[in-house]
């Protein structure tokens, strides 16, 4: 799933209910409701396109296609000349639409580090998470979260990411991929290899990595970071900084205690975030479109809610239409687009004859 694009079909479900014949106004604000889309810890919900990156916190909302108004009752059309009004509204059907979304690893805290330093190691003994270790480079191809669990209240989320490489920035060993999941942790964890004897020392590591990051996005250098040398129990190398060993769980506690602080702080700085992202739906009102030689369409929401009243046929009701309809605007719309007398238009499922104003 990770990363990759997807469309998905998202319905807003409810249809308004019907308006009432007995003089109330007959909206029910319940059926107002739409659908929406709620995020999984560790992922963040991109939409194509748009630059709203909604869903980036836990328990985020998203409302991407309201439900149908509930249909006004006739007392809502009571005015001077019409006193009792014989029509009311239908129910708004809910919107539908198609939206590409972008699933990104979304994790607090993202290992950062070569092939075979012990990452997949460190994620097993913090986490609950369980990927394949193996004494060899490239064993982890895809992230892999875990939820480190400090108390009750407070926990973070881990990823295990794949090991970069020199050269990862210019896409060596996959490194885009990889280091696109980097992007968005809040906090970095890199990790280097005291053990390993024939490869680079661990100050090489670390100027590698750090170089890699920065080539790919420059502002990785500023995120928080801890470094750390792992595989103490057996390392060959010096190196005075943070050292642990995954497996005697030597260092461990003191650095989740130091990457649990990081990300607290990291968290308070990031702006409030509302919790609910509303992107408008498409703009009111209408636009028109061409179907046959003679024949258009109204679109948008506003004409067609002009349209759904239960019953079109009385005359009070057509000429509520027909008043309405010169309101947003329509007969405009249409002498543009070059309807000509007689030509049909259709809202909806209703359809009429276009006559040129006098
Ligand atoms: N002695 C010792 N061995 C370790 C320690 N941590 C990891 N290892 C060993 O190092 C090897 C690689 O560990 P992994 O956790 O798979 O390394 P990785 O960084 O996830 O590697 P890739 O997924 O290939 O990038 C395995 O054989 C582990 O058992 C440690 O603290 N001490
Ligand atoms: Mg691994």
């Amino acid at each position: 799933m990770l990363s990759k694009a997807q469309v998905v079909r998202v319905y807003a479900l409810e249809t308004g209910g019907r308006g009432t014949y007995d003089m109330q106004s007959g909206v029910d604000p319940e059926l107002k409701k739409g659908k929406a889309i709620s995020s999984a810890v560790g992922y963040a919900q991109l939409l194509h396109g748009n630059s709203v990156n909604g869903l980036v916190n836990h328990g985020d909302r998203w409302l991407c296609a309201a439900g149908g108004r509930g249909g006004r009752g006739n007392g809502k059309f009571l005015s001077n000349k019409r006193r009792a009004p014989s029509f009311a509204e239908q129910g708004e059907h809910g919107q539908d639409c198609w939206l590409k979304l972008e699933l990104k690893l979304m994790a607090d805290v993202a290992l950062v580090g070569f092939p075979n330093v012990g990452k997949s190691t460190l994620i097993s003994v913090i986490s609950a998470a369980k990927p394949k270790i193996a004494d060899y480079p490239f064993t982890t191809l895809e992230p892999n979260l875990g939820v480190v669990k400090i108390d009750d209240h407070t926990d973070f989320v881990v990823a295990d990411i794949p090991g970069l490489i020199e050269g990862a920035s210019e896409g060596k060993g996959l490194g885009h991929q990889f280091l696109r999941h980097i992007e968005r942790a809040r906090v970095l964890c890199v990790m280097l290899d005291l053990a390993a004897v024939d490869e680079a020392s661990p100050e090489e590591q670390e100027r590698i990595l750090l170089h890699e990051l920065g080539e790919y996005r420059p502002e990785l250098l500023e995120r928080p970071r801890v470094v750390v040398g792992t595989k103490a129990d057996i390392a060959v190398a010096d190196w005075s900084g943070i050292r642990l060993s995954a497996v005697t769980g030597d260092g461990v506690r003191d650095l989740v205690g130091r990457l649990a602080a990081l990300v607290h702080e990291a968290r308070n700085d990031q702006p409030a975030n509302a919790g609910l992202v509303i992107i408008r739906p498409d703009a009111e009102g209408g636009r028109v479109e061409r179907v046959g030689e003679h024949e258009f369409r109204l679109v948008g929401r506003q004409v067609e809610r002009v349209v759904a009243l239960n019953d079109v046929t009385t005359p009070e009701a057509l000429s509520y239409i027909d008043f309405q309809m010169k309101r947003l605007g329509v007969p405009r719309i249409l002498a543009r687009a070059g309807a000509q007398d007689g030509d049909i238009i259709w809202v909806a499922s209703f359809s009429f004859e276009y006559q040129q104003e006098a």
